[in-house]
């Protein structure tokens, strides 16, 4: 069967294209002065930890938008901590993968780095990055709903209801949910982040959870190059000045 010419143009282009723009990350990579990325749960996928959107997201067929909000957990705080106590026993078991490795390699590159991380699940913490922001909390730390005491805590599984050890009042997991600011702090770091990179990647996100959604257009605006790498095309791939289709684990270490 024939191929019309357009077909095999695009076809063509379409390969060259992955091709071609690897090299072409490859080349803004060697030439950047300070780097940020952005990462999202697909990070992590390789790992083995569910995402948010991907049809591994569901627990009991619970939307993350259900369980994840003060009020879910004012209506039903054992509901709340089982679901985290689920995703903490699956969490424990899983190790960091070489996208999680390549991170921690471009930080000891470049002088001028940091990672603005969704997840929770501690796996950039665990593979060895330090510059690092996570903006939507980590599951190993709980805090107090009475005297705000925030502590780290790795026991799984967790007593039902756990208590906290300073007042006795109940403890809550020291994540962002629905609803709930980002930490100032964290917020301030992210803007300057972003208005200063001159390259930014945005590796395994699905772009829809603001105030993240926003952050590769903020870069951009600030005159940085923005890449995505995820496994699919996402809302914002069209904004971006490149997108890398693949997993992470297999896209991030080309690129150092
Ligand atoms: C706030 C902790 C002030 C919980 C999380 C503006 C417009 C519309 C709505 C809003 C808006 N501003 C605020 C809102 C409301 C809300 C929001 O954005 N809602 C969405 C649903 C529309 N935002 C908030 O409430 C934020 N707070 O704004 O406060 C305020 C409040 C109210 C109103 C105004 C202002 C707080 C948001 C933080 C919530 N907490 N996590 C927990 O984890 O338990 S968000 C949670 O979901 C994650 O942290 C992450 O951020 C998000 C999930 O997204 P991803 O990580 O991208 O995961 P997902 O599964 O979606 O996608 C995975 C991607 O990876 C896919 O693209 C897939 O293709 C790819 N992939 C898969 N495998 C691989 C891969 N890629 C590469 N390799 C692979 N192997
Ligand atoms: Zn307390």
């Amino acid at each position: 069967m024939r191929h019309s010419p357009d077909t095999v143009s695009c076809v063509a282009a379409e390969y060259m294209t992955q091709e071609t723009e690897l090299r072409l990350l490859q080349a803004k990579i060697s030439a950047a002065r300070s780097l940020a990325v952005l990462t999202g749960a697909g990070i992590s996928a390789d790992s083995g930890v569910p995402t948010f959107r991907g049809t591994d997201g569901l627990w009991r067929n619970f939307r993350a938008e259900d369980l994840a909000t003060p009020e879910a957990f004012e209506r039903d705080p054992r509901l709340v901590w089982e679901w985290y106590d689920w995703r903490r026993q699956v969490i424990a078991g899983i190790t960091p993968n070489a996208a999680h490795a390549a991170v921690v390699e471009l930080e000891r590159r470049f002088p001028e780095f940091w990672l603005i991380t969704q997840n929770v699940d501690g796996l950039h913490r665990a593979a060895g990055s330090q510059k690092l922001s996570e903006i939507h909390g980590n599951i190993w730390k709980v805090r107090c709903t009475s005297c705000e005491a925030v502590e780290e805590n790795y026991t799984v599984p967790i007593p039902m209801l756990p208590m906290c050890r300073h007042c006795g009042a109940l403890l809550r997991p020291h994540i962002v949910w629905f609803g709930e600011s980002l930490l100032p702090s964290d917020l301030t770091r992210c803007g300057e982040v972003l208005r200063s990179c001159d390259l930014l990647l945005v590796i395994g996100t699905s772009g829809v959870v603001y105030p993240a959604a926003g952050f590769a257009a903020i870069a951009k605006d600030a005159g940085a190059f923005v890449a995505e790498i995820n496994f699919d095309s996402t809302p914002q791939s069209a904004a971006m000045d490149l997108s890398l289709k693949g997993r992470a684990k297999d896209v991030v270490p080309l690129l150092l």
